[in-house]
């Protein structure tokens, strides 16, 4: 059954807003990538920093390089399956993804649902410079945490908008407790126009998860209702929402509190991102018990090689849950966070849910 907000104690929501708001001791040393006092104090305070300038050229070049690859083997794979009669091999980066959309709707949602973890991403994900950042705001413990996203946002398709949400919608009550920051990290100069993200500024500082809906339009994702949002968690989004565009070689954090979506993407090209998290290793992972985190820094155990393959081969099955056999094709896109919010808007997504669900 569909869950609401968890009664909370008033002793564990101050921690919580603690843990979220409150800066930690700094490490003592400054290391590569370290980001200013200024920035982390403006994560913890107000919930989300830009950094415009923070990854070299050739970090990003790879991760696109490897989304070429990814756009091409499942062209190729489409193309003998008979699902499309082009290859597109003509258009690159910015479009190809585009083409084969218009022609087999859903091969956004096929791309979105593979989860192909390339090495370029690997090395982005774990990138020295970036856990030192990291280490700033949770410490000198860090994991890779399961949830993470390729975003495909191709022009003006409704699929592709990430409608208001807390991150924590997604993950389980016991993470709750856990500050799991994002770093998202846009593959083009991300702006109003092709769609970059919005966020709610101190819109974690009430340390709530607010009520959540499924499913948003035509797509998997969790929604939050604006006048939900500002009860709940106490902002006014005449004043509050902050548009956040990121250029290429920068990055958006936030933290798993902080209500943010993106926008529609009114330009030409495919606006790329990648989003990725971490936690402390010691605490839940809040992923409904199917996947753990992948360690990638620890100051008790150092990290020689970081695990990558155990991480992308060891998925649990969901409990109550029996995936009818999905076909290589098959767009729709079903998840445990659909059973923990009322359903008040069905659609495929929620039906292949609800059809699976066994008990
Ligand atoms: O990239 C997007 O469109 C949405 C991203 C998002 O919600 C996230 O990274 O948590
Ligand atoms: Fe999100």
């Amino acid at each position: 059954m569909a869950s609401t907000t968890v009664p909370i104690s008033s002793t564990s929501l101050s921690e919580r807003r603690k843990l979220f708001t409150e800066m930690p001791p700094q490490p003592l040393t400054v290391k590569p990538g370290h980001l200013t006092e200024e920035m982390v104090r403006q994560f913890f305070e107000e919930g989300f920093v830009i950094i415009e300038k923070y990854f070299l050229t050739e970090e990003l070049d790879a991760c696109r390089k490897a989304i070429d690859k990814l756009v091409d083997d499942l062209a190729q794979q489409m193309y003998k399956a008979g699902k499309v009669k082009h290859l597109y091999e003509e258009f690159g980066f910015a479009d190809r993804l585009t083409k084969l959309e218009e022609e087999f709707p859903g091969t956004t949602i096929l791309l979105h649902k593979k989860g192909v973890l390339p090495k370029a991403f690997q090395d982005l994900w774990s990138n020295e410079r970036l856990l030192n950042a990291i280490e700033q705001l949770i410490g000198p413990e860090i994991a890779g945490h399961p949830m993470w996203n390729l975003r495909t946002k191709v022009p003006q398709n409704l699929a592709t908008v990430v409608p208001w949400h807390q991150d924590a919608a997604y993950t389980d009550e016991d993470s709750y407790d856990v500050l799991v920051p994002t770093a998202w990290i846009p593959l083009v100069d991300a702006n109003f126009k092709n769609g970059c993200m919005q966020v709610v500024r101190k819109g974690h500082r009430s340390g709530k998860i607010a009520t959540h809906e499924c499913c948003a339009g035509p797509t998997w994702y969790v929604m939050l209702d604006e006048k939900e949002m500002e009860e709940t968690l106490g902002v006014n989004l005449q004043e509050d929402v902050v548009l956040c565009p990121v250029p290429y070689g920068g990055m958006l954090l936030i933290n798993n509190l902080i209500p943010h979506q993106s926008l529609s993407n009114f330009s030409n090209e495919i606006r790329w991102s990648l989003d990725f998290r971490w936690q402390n290793p010691e605490k839940p992972w809040g992923f409904y018990g199917l996947k753990e985190g992948v360690l990638m820094k620890s100051a008790k155990n150092s990290v020689t090689k970081i695990d990558w393959h155990s991480f992308t081969s060891n998925t649990k099955p969901l409990k109550n849950y029996a995936s009818k056999v999905e076909g290589e094709f098959d767009t729709t896109l079903a998840g445990p966070w659909m059973d923990r919010w009322e359903i008040t808007h069905k659609n495929r997504h929620t039906t292949t849910f609800q059809e699976n669900t066994t008990a």
